[in-house]
C-alpha cells in the first residue's frame, strides 16, 4: 500500500520550473480578468456621471400638495404654449393624486411625477411607459397616445399593504373633444 502511494506521488511529480511557469501564467491570467473588471467598473461609473440616465431633478417630499411646482392646484393636465400637455400627478400610500388624468389623442403628453413617501411605480397599460417614482426625485416621462380611450395605470412598484389596489387611469379623448385649457387652468377626469 505504501509503496504504491509512493510510485503514485512520483509519477506525479512535476519539475519545479514547470509548475512556476504555469503559476505565473494563471497569475497574469487572473490579474488580467482583475484588471478588465476593474476598467467596467471605472468606465461604467465614470460615463454615467458624465450621461446621466435622465434629469436628475430632486424636490423636497415635504412641500407636495402644499407648495411649489405639485401644490394641489397645480396636479393634474395642463396646456402648454405649444400645444403639448403636462400631467403633473403625485404616488402616496396607497394611490395616485389625481387618480384620473385626461389627455388628448396624438398630442405630445409630459409626465412629471413625484412620492410623498416610498418609491412607486409608474406604468401605462399598452405602452412603454413604465418608470419608478422615487421620493425625492420628480420623474419625468414623454409620450404620446394615438388611439382614444382609457388606459389603466397601476402601480407596479411594490410599496406596501395596500399596493394592489394602488391604481389610476388615463382617459385618452380625441383631440378636437379636449378642452381648450386657460394657463393657469388644471383637468382630471373630475373637472373634465
Ligand atoms: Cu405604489
Amino acid at each position: 500500500m505504501a509503496d504504491q502511494l509512493n510510485n503514485e506521488g512520483a509519477a506525479g511529480l512535476i519539475p519545479e520550473p514547470v509548475i512556476v511557469k504555469t503559476e505565473r501564467r494563471w497569475f497574469l491570467a487572473m490579474a488580467a480578468m482583475l484588471g478588465v473588471m476593474l476598467a467596467v467598473i471605472v468606465l461604467t461609473g465614470i460615463g454615467q456621471m458624465l450621461h446621466p440616465l435622465s434629469d436628475v431633478e430632486t424636490i423636497d417630499p415635504a412641500t407636495l400638495h402644499l407648495q411649489g411646482e405639485f401644490v394641489e392646484s397645480n396636479l393634474g393636465s395642463a396646456l402648454e404654449p405649444d400645444g403639448s400637455i403636462t400631467v403633473r400627478i403625485i404616488a402616496e400610500q396607497y394611490m395616485f393624486v389625481p387618480h384620473c388624468a385626461v389627455v388628448p389623442a396624438s398630442t405630445p403628453v409630459r409626465f412629471r411625477l413625484t412620492s410623498a413617501d416610498v418609491t412607486h411605480g409608474f406604468f401605462v397599460q399598452s405602452t412603454n411607459t413604465n418608470a419608478m417614482v422615487v421620493p425625492g426625485y420628480v420623474t419625468n416621462v414623454r409620450t404620446s397616445f394615438e388611439s382614444p380611450g382609457t388606459y389603466q395605470m397601476p402601480c407596479d412598484e411594490f410599496c406596501g399593504f395596500g399596493h394592489h389596489a394602488m391604481a389610476a387611469r388615463v382617459v385618452v379623448v380625441p383631440k378636437d373633444q379636449f378642452k381648450n385649457l386657460r394657463p393657469d387652468e388644471r383637468m382630471n377626469c373630475g373637472t373634465q
